[in-house]
């Protein structure tokens, strides 16, 4: 009896779990380009468009393995434009009454699976390191789960630099040594860039006509959207640009929006590239002499580390996660989010490259976009939607953890200790932004003071309830208590200004 095989547009692997479990002689593979999923937020074209073209290029190759594929493009007349409506009417067609899937990695989309009325067998996401059950015995009586003893862990499973039982080098983490500020130059020309092929134009003109008015650009568009492309700009990485990596992971840069970056999000999460392909080329490189334990260790911690640990809490938290708001902040995305016309030069750096790129490096998402929301008080779940709108990398299962608990701090520390939360010296420190941006860094009241030194404090002053005795924190709050309280008033007063004037 014929069986449908889903899919889905993240689920682009040869040796995914639905596949491995069906037969290419009877079953068939259903792909569907659907109005449901571009459209439940209104995501970046370049997202979208990335999406269709690596999901054509797929269906293209498991067709040359033999497989027999239905595969729905956007703008068919007979289009259900869901993926429970599709596999409802492609087993209408085939006579199919079970579908066989891998477990999506959004709980809207679970529940829609499940919902249907078709038998439905969810084969887990095999594309990670780690299991949920591993996971949750791991997590099993902790008081916290910190990353860095889950990273551990996954070391010690995949032998990834380990000597024996020990971490290469002697240590595990060598972040002290990846904090160096903005460089005068990059010595990397950016990621590897591909040329449209035919598939890509086409679907680029389908996006454009469909999606082009949605926040971004669509074009250029250089992505590669397929395995052996993704393998190409993953040697270009490890190459060119992983030496340095390390160094300069947390620095940002006027005129430079890759700096040292992988810029490989997007293949690992649509499955292009495998998590462990990934990291041994790196370790490779170190082996190899090529690149140095501060930078290949880092790299791999962000994959075996956090991806892996945030793909866990997701599934671990449940479907609630995305609208916890332990804050209470309520005030809305300002529309500056949405065009980058502001007067703080951080901000408008990194909304404009979000727009023309769908990609903006770690610590612009965290310590610009996110740093403001946070201390501006906005609601998280907007800031959620805006982060799995805008970056070609977002997908539920990563983005939620990363902005809800990591960057708003939403879920009442789950992942992060304390909440990341700084004035604008940190950004002076790590950025040329501040030189070029109308507001002083160095001033912390009056016309031109940076406001993220107004907010910091405001932030500070209306959580101390909360925040005041979490030990990371006690130093910043001294500081706070001492200060003159004229100077805290006027503080207080201006960032209140200030924030009125946001809405
Ligand atoms: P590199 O800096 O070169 O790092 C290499 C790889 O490590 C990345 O490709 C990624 O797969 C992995 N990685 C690094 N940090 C993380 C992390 N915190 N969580 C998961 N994987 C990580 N990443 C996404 O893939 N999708 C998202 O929607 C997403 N949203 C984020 C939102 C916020 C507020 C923050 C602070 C981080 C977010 N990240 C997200 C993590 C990180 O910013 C991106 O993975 C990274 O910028 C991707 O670019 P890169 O490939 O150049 O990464
Ligand atoms: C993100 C996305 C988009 C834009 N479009 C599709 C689509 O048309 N068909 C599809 O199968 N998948 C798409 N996706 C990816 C899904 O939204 C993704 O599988 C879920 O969010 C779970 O991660
Ligand atoms: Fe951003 Fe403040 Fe620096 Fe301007 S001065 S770039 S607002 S941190």
């Amino acid at each position: 009896m014929t069986r449908l095989v889903l899919v889905l547009g993240d689920q682009l692997t040869d040796t995914l779990s639905a596949l491995d479990a069906a037969d290419k002689a009877s079953d068939v593979v259903v792909m569907a380009e659907v109005s449901e999923e571009a459209t439940y937020v209104q995501h970046h074209p370049k997202k979208i468009a990335f999406i269709f073209a690596a999901m054509r290029k797929f269906a293209q190759r498991l067709r040359d393995d033999g497989w027999d594929v239905r595969y729905s493009q956007l703008d068919d007349s007979d289009n259900a434009g869901s993926i429970p409506g599709e596999l409802l009417r492609r087993a209408e067609d085939t006579g199919a009454s079970e579908v066989i899937s891998t477990q999506p990695g959004e709980w809207r989309l679970i529940q829609a699976l499940e919902d249907m009325p078709l038998k439905l067998t969810m084969k887990p996401d095999t594309r990670f390191i780690s299991t949920q059950d591993e996971f949750d015995t791991w997590a099993e009586g902790r008081k916290a789960l910190r990353m860095e003893y889950f990273y551990r862990d996954m070391r010690r499973k995949t032998g990834l630099l380990m000597n024996g039982d020990d971490p290469e080098g002697g240590k595990w983490n060598y972040d002290s040594e990846n904090r160096k500020p903005a460089p005068d130059d990059i010595a990397f020309s950016g990621p590897m860039q591909f040329t449209p092929d035919d598939t890509v134009n086409e679907v680029l003109d389908l996006v454009e006509a469909r999606f082009g008015n949605s926040f971004g650009s669509l074009r250029p568009f250089w992505f590669g959207t397929d395995q052996e492309q993704a393998r190409r700009a993953l040697t270009h990485f490890i190459t060119y640009a992983l030496p340095r990596f390390g160094d300069f992971q947390d620095a940002m840069m006027n005129d430079n929006r890759f700096l040292y970056h992988a810029m490989i999000s997007p293949y690992l999460n649509v499955g292009l590239l495998d998590p462990m392909e990934v990291c041994k080329a790196a370790e490779d490189a170190y082996k190899e002499g090529h690149a140095p334990l501060n930078a290949v260790e880092g790299f791999i911690r962000q994959i075996i580390g956090w991806r892996e640990y945030v793909r866990r809490i997701y599934f671990r938290e449940g479907p609630d996660y995305p609208r916890r708001n332990a804050l209470n902040h309520q005030r809305k995305l300002p529309d500056f989010y949405w065009t980058g016309d502001t007067d703080m030069n951080c901000l408008s750096k990194a909304i404009t490259q979000t727009a023309d790129e769908a990609y903006a490096h770690h610590i612009q998402r965290l310590m610009v976009t996110g740093n403001f929301a946070l201390l501006a008080g906005i609601n998280p779940h907007e800031v959620h939607e805006w982060y799995l709108r805008v970056y070609i990398d977002a997908f539920e299962w990563v983005e939620a953890p990363n902005v809800v608990g990591m960057s708003q701090f939403a879920d009442d520390g789950i992942i992060a200790s304390k909440p990341y939360v700084s004035s604008g010296a940190y950004i002076n420190r790590m950025s040329d932004y501040c030189k070029s941006c109308r507001y002083k860094v160095q001033d912390k009241t009056g016309e031109d003071a940076c406001p993220f030194n107004l907010l910091y404090w405001h932030f500070l002053d209306r959580h101390a309830e909360k925040f005041s005795s979490n030990n990371r924190m006690n130093q910043i709050y001294a500081n706070w208590k001492r200060m003159d309280e004229d100077r805290k008033k006027t503080i207080l007063s201006e960032a209140e200004a200030f924030l009125d004037g946001l809405s």
